[in-house]
């Protein structure tokens, strides 16, 4: 089912609240890399957030070598092709509050 896509305006602002993330794939992604003492403490973080992301019903693209999770948000369902929508402002949001 397709999902709004978030207005220019609304990215504007998601990236002024939340510095630490950035756009990514033309504006339809936004990234954070997170950099952890050891892996361990990075798969409990990837522990925690699929928690998260199960409870949201919305899942990151994500990437880890050892103590390092790249973590990109986007909405497959929003819009035509995807792009960012509230459930990654959300996430986002929840993810920070982890880290
Ligand atoms: N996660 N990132 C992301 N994007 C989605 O569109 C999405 C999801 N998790 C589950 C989900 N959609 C459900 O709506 C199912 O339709 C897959």
């Amino acid at each position: 089912m397709s999902v709004p896509e978030l207005t220019s305006e609304e990215i504007t602002l998601l990236l002024a609240d939340h510095p630490a993330w950035a756009l990514a794939r033309e504006g339809k992604a936004i990234t954070r890399t997170f950099q952890f003492k050891d892996f361990s403490q990075a798969w409990g973080f990837m522990s925690r957030v699929a928690l998260l992301a199960e409870a949201q019903d919305h899942h990151p693209e994500w990437f880890n070598v050892y103590a390092k999770v790249e973590v990109t948000l986007t909405t497959h369902d929003a819009g035509q092709t995807g792009g960012l929508s509230q459930r990654d402002v959300t996430l986002a949001q929840a993810i920070d509050a982890l880290a």
